[in-house]
């Protein structure tokens, strides 16, 4: 059985993660959304919450399943008995530090990482950038599943 991770932050998920989860869900037997608790970094969104929200974006795949991850990630892989990390890659800047995370977790594990490129639609969708919209008061609506772009709006 082919399982693979899909690690993130998801503060929130955006249209750009669910297009990865649905592509990911094609190709692997299972998918785990796996987000990373890293208690030091200030988030919008509590762990419980994007759990809530994954949960709720991912109910129509028979093959996907949330989770949380803390310290390294590989750990988690090998826990799960999860033979690929699934990563989505946009322009430029994603690569390098993408790149340089897969060839480390590689070497320390052997669990491989598989990119997925975005959907030309979503190349410029960020978390941060979507929140930074929100709290100006822009539009975020196209950006964001309807059911987290209420619960972005009930943070305002
Ligand atoms: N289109 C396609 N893919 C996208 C889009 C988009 N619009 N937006 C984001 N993505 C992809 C990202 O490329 C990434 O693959 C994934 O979705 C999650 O994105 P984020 O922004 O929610 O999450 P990140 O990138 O902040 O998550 C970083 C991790 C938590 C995965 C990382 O820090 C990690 O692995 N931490 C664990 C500690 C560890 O093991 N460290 C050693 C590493 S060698």
């Amino acid at each position: 059985m082919s399982r693979a991770v899909f690690p993130g932050t998801f503060d929130p998920p955006t249209n750009g993660h669910l297009d990865i989860i649905a592509r990911a869900a094609v190709a692997f037997d299972e998918v785990i959304v796996a987000a990373g608790v890293n208690q030091s970094k200030k988030r919008l969104f509590s762990v419980e919450e994007r759990l809530e929200m994954l949960t709720a974006i991912t109910e129509p795949f028979g093959n996907v399943r949330i989770g949380t991850f803390e310290g390294l990630l590989v750990d988690y892989c090998r826990a799960e008995q999860a033979q690929v990390i699934v990563k989505g890659l946009r322009a430029g800047g994603d690569y390098d530090y993408e790149l340089q995370m897969a060839q480390m977790n590689r070497k320390m594990s052997g669990v491989d990482t598989l990119f997925l490129p975005t959907a030309p639609e979503n190349a410029y969708i960020s978390s941060s950038l979507v929140k930074e919209i929100a709290r100006l008061g822009g539009p975020v609506e196209d950006f964001l599943p309807p059911i987290v772009h209420q619960r972005l709006l009930g943070t305002l």
